[in-house]
């Protein structure tokens, strides 16, 4: 099967002219003088850069009528920009320092635009060099929670959220997810591949009956609890970072909210958990410094803080008062242990299944073998404790 991109893809050379025809866009830039480059390195769409003759500058982001990764064969509805253009208007309306600014959607060539933050770097890059942005992890706590408690129950009247879930569907995407991470890694899928140096640590974890209940039990939940909007693929490649300068700390924009739909809050904050496992899990192999290596580790636990600080923060303005504070410290222990089972499958499948990470598969060869392993033992000492573990406690030694 493949698939039809009959609603005119863009190219380097036909942005000028789009812009042109699109004022609402075309005002940001001189489409007369502009420079354009395809920068798209994601597993989904293409992506331009425009800059114009006075150095004013713009991302056009168009969905592909397929996965990028694969190719035409596996065809994928360029409808998800809908669901990324809802949730981009979402996030500037609650969040808006942690997200691009926002300029608007044309829903006829599913081209999104928005700020170009080509001056910052994808946090997984940078991580993956050993760079250190402190406080990202932090926006990202913060930004997790403002948009969890504006989009659910907590900040939402019953019936405006009702309303908002029935117009935030998003099920091609959804069902992605829900194969990539809870299926594929699991069911011996043909688009699963690892190295025969791991292939025993794959059938160990497959043959944990306790580790497979708690990642039916994730499948569950993911796929029943319509809790808030998330952003449903939070991984650090989808996160821009910039440095700090002189007194200003790192900060942090979140991007590629195509995966965005009504689910469980928690699933967003397990993205990233599984994720600095597989930081912390190559900055062991690579032999960083103890200082990156601590600072990775109380990643975990410095964006579960940040999150608890702010949802208590915005707790006051709750829209149902009979749920107490004691109701919130209850709330909170239970997406923390969602959490810490998300990020083992969110883990697990980027060692197994498809769509890898770099932190790994960047890695000379002799070096990956003790990396992957450490990164799905952890992952299973998670799943199958998730309760009773610390959040201080889900990296180091
Ligand atoms: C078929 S899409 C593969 C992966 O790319 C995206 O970044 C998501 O992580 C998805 O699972
Ligand atoms: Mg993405």
């Amino acid at each position: 099967m493949t698939a039809s991109a009959d609603y005119g893809l863009l190219s380097v050379e036909t942005v000028p002219a789009y812009l042109a025809g699109h004022p609402r866009f075309g005002d940001l830039v001189d489409p007369s003088t502009l420079a354009v480059t395809e920068v798209g390195d994601g597993n989904l769409n293409l992506v331009f850069l425009c800059r114009d003759h006075d150095g004013r500058r713009l991302c056009l982001k168009q969905a592909l009528p397929w996965v990028r990764a694969a190719g035409e064969g596996w065809p994928l509805t360029p409808a998800r920009a809908n669901a990324e253009a809802r949730g981009y208007e979402v996030a500037m309306a609650l969040t808006p320092e942690t997200v691009p600014t926002w300029h608007g959607y044309d829903a006829e060539r599913y081209v999104l635009a928005m700020e170009d933050l080509s001056s910052w770097k994808v946090w997984r890059t940078a991580l993956c060099d050993g760079e250190r942005h402190e406080g990202v992890e932090v926006d990202l706590g913060r930004h997790i929670a403002r948009l969890g408690f504006g989009t659910s129950s907590l900040g939402l009247d019953a019936t405006e959220l009702r309303r908002r879930r029935a117009g935030s569907e998003n099920p091609e995407l959804c069902r992605i997810t829900e194969e990539l991470v809870f299926g594929d890694p699991y069911s011996g899928h043909e688009r699963n591949s690892f190295p025969s140096s791991i292939e025993r640590d794959v059938a160990a974890m497959r043959a944990d009956a306790a580790f497979r209940d708690a990642v039916a039990q994730a499948r569950y939940h993911f796929v029943s609890c319509a809790e808030s909007l998330i952003h449903g693929d939070l991984h650090t490649g989808s996160v821009m970072v910039r440095p700090g300068q002189g007194a200003l700390r790192a900060r942090a924009r979140v991007i590629d909210i195509e995966f965005c739909c009504y689910g469980p809050l928690a699933f967003d904050l397990g993205a990233l958990f599984g994720n600095y496992l597989l930081a912390w899990a190559r900055a062991r192999a690579v032999g960083r410094d103890q200082g990156q290596l601590s600072w990775l580790a109380a990643l975990p636990a410095a964006t579960w803080t940040a999150f608890a600080s702010e949802m208590s923060a915005l707790w006051p303005q709750r829209v149902e008062p009979c749920w107490s504070d004691r109701f919130l410290q209850r709330w909170l222990t239970g997406v923390l242990t969602q959490a810490v089972v998300f990020g083992a499958c969110k883990a697990i499948r980027r060692v197994v299944g498809f769509a890898k990470a770099a932190d790994l598969q960047t890695l000379p060869p002799d070096l990956y073998p003790a990396a992957a392993r450490c990164v799905l033992r952890r992952a299973r000492t998670w799943a199958v404790d998730a309760e009773s573990l610390a959040v201080e406690d889900l990296l180091g030694d």
